[in-house]
């Protein structure tokens, strides 16, 4: 099987501080995070970014500041900027750093629940009109499917050519309001796609590690990180996300599946090396 690629979502729109006082805010401290993950073996950073108070924002001055320091430190990682922002922020301002050129950028490709009154909204114009901005400036889309109807939305969209082929996947499971984290549902959604796509797993919450194991059995790849767990067993909270993507790294192995370097990441997902 083909090597496992690590992606590291460090730093999340709507965990804090609060959750764990590790969450990053500043550059600086996005900057260590970013180095702890790369160095445990994550190619790919999925990255929001805040203000220096935990405030969210999508400012492409701040994702430049942010992703230049992240280069300075993690040389070939693949910097992969966010387009879905907080809950409730405009299209205008999520798109922003898809205009620095990024390699990837996230493309969520549905509207659901957020817990509590949350909605996050992705209606299908919006998505029509990322997916095209990422064709004409060459970013490949991570498609993010929070639910099985996200899939089928995103393969109507590959048709009409709004998404490019070879299409990469992010099943996001155990949202308050998408599709949960268990073994059924995940082969449910590793079946809805085309058999030539690529996917990573992100569980959410207590079912991260769980998704991580089945996703390496899949033969998938795997995501980590404080946006979607603060944990590393229950409990005890992570001192950073490079002990969350280590012991990601330690279940790939574990399986015998190996780690993918960011240039065999690229490889994978036919990004240039
Ligand atoms: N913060 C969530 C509302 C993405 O990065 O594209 C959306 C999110 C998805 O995190
Ligand atoms: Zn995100």
């Amino acid at each position: 099987m083909e090597k496992v690629i690590i992606t590291a979502a460090i730093s999340g729109a709507e965990v804090t501080k609060e959750h764990n006082e590790n969450v990053p805010y500043t550059v600086e401290e996005v900057v260590r995070e970013a180095k702890a993950a790369y160095d445990a073996g994550a190619s790919i950073i999925h990255l929001h970014v805040r203000h220096d108070d935990g405030t969210p924002t999508q400012d492409i001055n701040r994702f430049k500041e942010c992703m230049d320091a992240i280069k300075e430190v993690c040389k070939d990682a693949i910097v992969q900027p966010s387009t879905g922002g907080a809950v409730g922020m405009s299209n205008e301002e999520r798109v922003q750093p898809v205009n620095l050129h990024p390699e990837m950028a996230t493309l969520d490709c549905g509207t659901c629940n957020f817990g509590g009154d949350d909605i996050f909204v992705n209606t299908e114009n919006t998505i029509k009109e990322f997916g095209k901005k990422m064709i004409e400036l060459n970013v490949k889309p991570e498609i993010e499917v929070f639910d099985k109807g996200m899939v089928d939305m995103a393969l109507r969209l590959n048709k009409k050519g709004f998404i490019n082929d070879n299409m990469h996947f992010n099943f996001v499971m155990g949202v308050n309001g998408g599709i949960s984290g268990t073994y059924r549902d995940l082969m449910f959604m590793r079946q809805s796609i085309p058999s030539n796509a690529t996917f990573t797993v992100s569980g959410v919450g207590r079912c991260q590690f769980d998704m991580i194991a089945l996703s390496v059995l899949m033969g998938g790849h795997v995501r980590v990180g404080f946006e979607d767990n603060v944990y590393m067993e229950k409990g005890v909270k992570a001192k950073s996300n490079g002990e969350l993507v280590q012991k990601a790294a330690n279940i790939v192995r574990a399986l015998g599946r190996q780690v993918a370097t960011p240039k065999e990441a690229r490889e994978i997902l036919g990004l240039e090396v």
